[in-house]
C-alpha cells in the first residue's frame, strides 16, 4: 500500500490489517528518502511507523489528542495526515517542521521540541476533556529517553493521583541520542528482559488467538496474566504502585498486535502505560547498527564546518589530563556537544545525566562546592530548563561551574523550539555571573584555558561553527579586543561572537570602521565604552541574541547611566519567534547583515 494513498486517518481506517504492513514499508522508504536529502531525525523515525500507524487506526484524531513527546519522531503522524506530498519540505525554509506544530496542523496535538513534556500535555488535555464535557482520548508517546527528565515524573506524580483516562506509550528502545543512563532505565531493562515475563507473554498470546475477541477479553486475560505474573516475576511494579496500569512489553513493530491493544486500552477510564519495545532505526541497517549517529542527520550538501564543540572536546580531554579536578557533564547530549571523545578517554569524568539539566545544574554547584571543576555543555536552548537552578544553586553561593553553551544564536532547521536566543538575556542579569563569548576555535580554546583559573560562575557561549581562526590577543578579564581599527571612522561596531564580527568585518571593506570583539559580555569592558562615548560617535551593537536584556540594552543602559553622548544602536533579534529553518535568512531577517548595518550606519550619521 502507497503511502499517498492514505491521505487522512479515515482513509487509513478503512484499509485492512493485512495491508498495514505494506503502508508502514512504504512511508518508511518515504522517511529515509526525504531525511537523506532534507537531514532530520531518521533512526527515531523508523522505530515508530508501526505505532504511528496503529495510533491513528485506533484513535480519532484530531477530536483525540495524541501527544508526541519531543515530536522529533512525529514524520509518520505528518504523512498520515495530509502532508505526505509536503513531506519532502520537511525542515526546509517554508516547509513543513520537524516537529508538531499546531500551526502546521490541527492533527499536531502541541508543539513540541524540547522533551519530557508530553505527560504534563496529556494530563492537561484529559482535564480540559473533563472540563468541557468532550468525548476525546488522549495518548501521549513518549521514549525511554524522556523519561529520564524531571518533568515526566512532575506528571507521572499527577497522572498517578488524578486518575484521569491518560494513556501512555512508552516507546522503550533502550536508547537516548546516546545509550539511555539511569536507574530507570535499567528498571526498564528489567521489565523488558525477563525471560519468565516473555514466556508468559506468549502463553496469553495462544490465549487470546483460540478466543473471540469480544469485549474486553484480551484485556480481561491481560489483567488476568499480569496477576499472575507480578507474583511470579515483577517484585517491583513501580507505574501500578502509583496508580497507572502497566501492559507490555509488546513488540513495537507488530501493527496488529498494536491494535488490539489500543482497541482495549481506548474503553478504560483511568491512567494506563503501554510498554512498547521498539528498535531504533528499524528497516534500516546502517541506522540500526548506530541508532547513536543516526539520530539526526545532516541535508546532503550541508557545509562541513568548523566546530566549536570539537574545540570543547579536545580541550576538555586534554584538560582533564593534567588537571585531576576536571569533570564534564551532559544531559544526553554527548555527541552534539562535542564529548563523545571525553567519554572514552575520561570515562570516571564523565557523566551523562540523561535529559535533566536541572539536575545537571545543581549537580554541578555541588561538585564545584565539592573541590571539583565541572563543565556543563549544553545547547543553549535546553539550558533554560535550568535557570531557576543557575539562580538558585550556582550564582548566589559563586559555585565555580563552567557552562559551556552551543547552539546559541540561531539554529536553523530545527526551528522555532531550538533556537538559542535567548540565553544572553536570561543570564546577564544574574549576579555573580561572567558571560563570555569567543568569536573563532582558537578564541574558545583561551577561554577555557581561562576558565581552569577562574574561581566563579562562567558562561561561555557559542554557535555550532565558525569560520576561521584569526590571531587573538591575551584574555584578560572584562576587557574586549580591536579587532579592526581606523582612527579616521567615529564609528565603533561592538559585536558578539563570531557571526556579528564577521557581518562588521564585511562591512568594514566598504566603510570605514571600527570593530570591536566584545568578547566579555558580562562584565563588560566600561573602560572602553567610557572612551567611545563622546559626541559625534556612532556606538553600534550587534548579537545573535533576541534584543530585551540582551548585551545592546546593557550597554544602552550603561551609557545612559553615565550621561549618553554617543548616538547608539542596537542590531539583534526582535522580540518575536524565529521559525526559519536556515540561519543566514534568520540573521538577515533580524538585521543581523552587512547591508543592515550600513543602512544603520548611515540613519546615524
Ligand atoms: C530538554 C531537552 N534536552 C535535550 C533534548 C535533545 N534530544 C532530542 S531527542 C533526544 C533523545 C530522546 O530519546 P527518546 O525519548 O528515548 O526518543 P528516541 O529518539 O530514542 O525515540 C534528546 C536528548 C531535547 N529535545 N530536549
Amino acid at each position: 500500500m502507497d503511502y499517498e494513498k492514505v491521505t487522512t486517518p479515515s482513509e487509513l481506517k478503512r484499509l485492512n490489517i493485512n495491508e498495514l504492513d505494506g503502508l508502514c514499508a512504504s512511508i518508511r522508504e518515504r522517511i529515509i528518502n526525504v531525511v537523506e536529502k532534507n537531514g532530520g531525525h531518521l533512526s527515531s523515525n523508523l522505530g515508530t511507523v508501526e505505532l504511528t500507524v496503529a495510533l491513528h487506526y485506533v484513535y480519532d484524531c484530531p477530536k483525540d489528542k495524541i501527544v508526541f513527546d519531543v515530536g522529533h519522531q512525529s514524520y509518520t503522524h505528518k504523512i498520515l495526515t495530509g502532508r505526505g506530498k509536503a513531506f519532502d519540505g520537511l525542515r526546509q525554509n517554508g516547509g513543513i517542521s520537524g516537529f508538531p506544530q499546531p500551526v502546521e496542523s490541527e492533527y499536531d496535538a502541541f508543539t513540541a521540541g524540547h522533551a519530557s513534556t508530553s505527560l504534563s500535555v496529556a494530563l492537561g488535555f484529559a482535564e480540559a476533556a473533563k472540563q468541557t464535557g468532550e468525548n476525546s482520548s488522549v495518548v501521549a508517546v513518549i521514549g525511554d529517553g524522556a523519561l529520564t527528565g524531571g518533568m515526566a515524573y512532575e506528571a507521572l506524580n499527577a497522572i498517578g493521583s488524578e486518575q484521569l483516562p491518560v494513556t501512555i506509550v512508552l516507546n522503550d528502545n533502550n536508547m537516548s541520542i546516546s545509550k539511555n543512563v539511569g536507574a530507570m532505565s535499567k528498571y526498564l531493562t528489567r521489565l523488558r528482559v525477563s525471560k519468565k515475563y516473555v514466556g508468559m507473554k506468549n502463553e496469553i498470546k495462544r490465549a487470546v488467538s483460540i478466543i473471540p475477541l469480544f469485549g474486553d477479553g484480551i484485556l480481561h486475560l491481560m489483567e488476568k496474566g499480569k496477576k499472575l505474573l507480578k507474583r511470579i516475576v515483577l517484585s517491583n511494579k513501580m507505574f501500578e504502585e502509583m496508580g497507572i496500569s502497566y501492559y507490555g512489553p509488546f513488540d513495537g513493530h507488530n501493527v496488529g498486535e498494536l491494535i488490539d491493544i489500543f482497541e482495549q486500552v481506548r474503553k478504560k477510564k483511568s491512567p494506563a502505560l503501554v510498554h512498547i519495545i521498539t528498535d531504533k532505526g528499524h528497516g534500516l541497517k546502517s541506522a540500526v547498527t548506530d541508532p547513536e549517529h543516526s539520530h539526526g542527520i545532516s541535508s546532503v550538501g550541508a557545509m562541513s564546518s568548523n566546530d566549536f564543540s570539537a574545540v570543547l572536546g579536545e580541550f576538555l580531554t586534554d584538560a582533564a589530563q593534567k588537571d585531576n579536578r576536571v569533570m564534564a557533564v551532559t544531559a544526553a547530549m554527548a555527541i552534539g556537544t562535542g564529548l563523545e571523545k571525553f567519554s572514552t578517554a575520561h570515562p570516571a569524568k564523565f557523566k551523562d545525566v540523561g535529559i535533566a539539566e536541572e539536575h545537571a545544574v545543581t549537580y554541578c554547584a555541588a561538585l564545584a562546592a565539592g573541590g571539583v571543576k565541572p563543565y556543563f555543555a549544553v545547547y543553549s536552548t535546553f539550558l533554560q530548563r535550568g535557570f531557576d537552578q543557575i539562580v538558585h544553586d550556582v550564582c548566589i553561593s559563586k559555585h565555580a561551574v563552567t557552562f559551556c553553551i552551543d547552539r546559541a544564536g540561531v539554529v536553523g532547521a530545527d526551528g522555532v523550539t531550538h533556537q538559542g536566543v535567548f540565553d544572553l538575556s536570561y543570564l546577564l542579569p544574574i549576579p555573580n555571573m561572567t558571560v563570555m563569548c569567543p568569536t573563532d576555535g582558537d578564541e574558545l580554546r583561551a577561554m577555557l584555558e581561562f576558565s581552569l583559573t577562574f574561581d566563579a560562575p562562567l558562561a561561555v557561549r557559542y554557535p555550532k561553527s565558525y569560520v576561521v581562526n584569526r590571531p587573538h590577543n591575551p584574555i584578560v578579564y572584562g576587557k574586549w579586543e580591536d579587532v579592526a581599527t581606523d582612527k579616521n571612522s567615529l564609528t565603533y561596531v561592538l559585536c558578539v561572537g563570531g557571526r556579528a564580527l564577521d557581518i562588521a568585518l564585511t562591512a568594514a571593506g566598504d566603510k570605514k570602521l571600527n570593530v570591536v570583539n566584545a568578547r566579555f559580555v558580562k562584565p563588560f569592558d566600561t573602560e572602553y565604552l567610557d572612551g567611545i562615548n563622546k559626541r559625534g560617535n556612532i556606538i553600534i551593537t550587534m548579537e545573535d541574541n533576541v534584543r530585551a536584556g540582551g548585551f545592546g540594552m546593557s550597554v544602552l543602559q550603561y551609557l545612559n547611566s553615565k550621561g549618553m553622548l554617543c548616538k547608539f544602536a542596537s542590531i539583534a533579534h526582535d522580540d518575536k519567534f524565529i521559525d526559519n529553518r536556515d540561519i543566514s535568512s534568520s540573521l538577515f531577517d533580524s538585521g543581523l547583515s552587512r547591508e543592515n548595518l550600513l543602512n544603520v550606519i548611515k540613519s546615524l550619521e
